[in-house]
């Protein structure tokens, strides 16, 4: 599958304010936020969009999920609350193709999302 930005930054060909990582997932912070805190959780595997996804990726997606929560309570979010999003290609407004979860925190929310 093709590279995207995203592999560049796992890859540290370019610069990104890496708040959190492990062996399977990056957090760092998104370059136009729409939120006070605004992260974004890549897995280290390339996978395009969620749904690529598979079977095999289930305990990804789901520490890509728990990364996030935990990361949210750490910087003291938890309480009042945060959205988590996965956008998925065109109608979803997905922009970049490797799979990512938006943490998104610090004011509320609205909903519908546009
Ligand atoms: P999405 O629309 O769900 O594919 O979100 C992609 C997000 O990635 C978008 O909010 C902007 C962010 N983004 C795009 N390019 C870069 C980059 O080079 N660095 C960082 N940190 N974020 C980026």
């Amino acid at each position: 599958m093709g590279d995207t930005i995203f592999g560049k930054i796992i890859r540290r060909e370019i610069p990104a304010d890496i708040v959190y990582e492990d062996d399977d997932v990056l957090a760092f912070r998104d370059l136009n936020p729409q939120a006070p805190v605004h992260v974004l959780f890549v897995p280290r595997k390339a996978i395009a969009t969620l749904d690529a996804a598979s079977a095999e990726d289930a305990e990804l997606l789901g520490k890509l999920l728990l990364a996030a929560a935990s990361y949210a309570r750490q910087e003291g979010l938890a309480e009042k609350g945060y959205r988590t999003v996965v956008n998925c290609n065109e109608h979803g407004g997905q922009t970049v193709f490797h799979l990512h979860v938006h943490l998104l925190g610090g004011r509320p929310m609205h909903w519908p999302p546009g």
